[in-house]
């Protein structure tokens, strides 16, 4: 196994921490594989009911390994519309397609692709300290993994197009305050808030997390007509789990629910 990253599996959820450090956790294409190959087990594991992404070190993500390109040198222009669709489309459908929750723990600064994977995950969390920069255009290159996409959505256009047209770093509170990110928490207690919330995920209904994460993805492309109708088919489907039932039964006998997940 790699040791790009750390795969550490808990009861009931799994954290997977980027273990580059020394290159704040930049990804190279060992770091993508053992990535994708975690976050394919955590999927496919039944008792993993959900999964807390984070990094080791200061910073959560610098994006791409810039030393694995040189574009100066004669012949090593990669072309880098087929590492987005090897490597970082791949991975951002992964998160967002899986059926379970994905927090992210921002622990520091987290640029280019690696601020943009932390937005797909479905709740983020980030350090005070952490910084979000859309770092692209500092190097002449163009938002990826979904940057344009979760930005204009997240905070308008006007923000959004500012901020990946200057690159400046965006603080961990104003990305709370602009609604960008879930919640900005003191450095010291990042770890301990991000592990009680993928324990409290890990007890949940996570059946109907996943038709939930599905819906609001919808939500974004659908009329409202054709979101009521959505929201009619995935009522169908929950009215029909083992959670449901729980739920509604612990709420009748004034008891905590004990959810199984299915
Ligand atoms: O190529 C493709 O496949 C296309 C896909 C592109 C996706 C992308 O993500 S493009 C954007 C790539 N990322 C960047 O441009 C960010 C580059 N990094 C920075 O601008 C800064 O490092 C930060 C603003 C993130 C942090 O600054 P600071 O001052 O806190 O740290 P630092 O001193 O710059 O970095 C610490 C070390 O990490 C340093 O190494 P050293 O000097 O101690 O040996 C630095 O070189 C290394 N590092 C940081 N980011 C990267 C990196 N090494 C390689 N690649 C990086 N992206």
């Amino acid at each position: 196994q790699s040791d790009t990253i750390l795969h550490e599996r808990r009861e009931g959820w799994h954290r997977i921490t980027l273990n580059r450090p020394e290159k704040l956790n930049s990804f190279n294409e060992e770091q993508h594989h053992a990535l994708r190959a975690a976050l394919n087990e955590a999927a496919a594991d039944e008792t993993c009911r959900t999964v807390l992404l984070t990094g080791a070190g200061r910073g959560f993500c610098a994006g791409q390994d810039l030393g694995d390109r040189d574009p100066s040198k004669p012949g090593e222009r990669v072309d880098l519309g087929y590492t987005i669709e090897t490597f970082y489309n791949p991975l951002v459908r992964q998160i967002r397609s899986l059926g379970k929750p994905v927090i992210c723990a921002v622990n520091g600064v987290a640029a280019g692709a690696g601020a943009n994977i932390a937005l797909a995950c479905d709740m983020v969390l980030a350090a005070k300290s952490a910084k979000f920069i859309q770092a692209f255009s500092r190097i002449g290159l163009v938002p990826d993994s979904g940057g344009t996409w979760f930005l204009t959505r997240l905070l308008g256009e006007a923000r959004a197009k500012a901020l990946i047209l200057t690159g400046d770093a965006l603080t961990a509170e104003q990305a709370e305050q602009w609604g960008l990110i879930w919640r900005v928490v003191e450095d010291d207690a990042l770890a301990g808030e991000a592990e009680e919330l993928a324990e409290r995920f890990a007890k949940g209904p996570t059946y109907a997390y996943g038709l939930i994460k599905e819906a609001v993805h919808l939500a974004s492309r659908n009329t409202l007509d054709e979101q009521l109708e959505l929201e009619r088919d995935m009522q169908r489907k929950a009215g029909f789990s083992d959670d449901y039932r729980e739920g509604v039964t612990a709420f009748l006998n004034k008891r905590k629910p004990t959810f199984t997940g299915k």
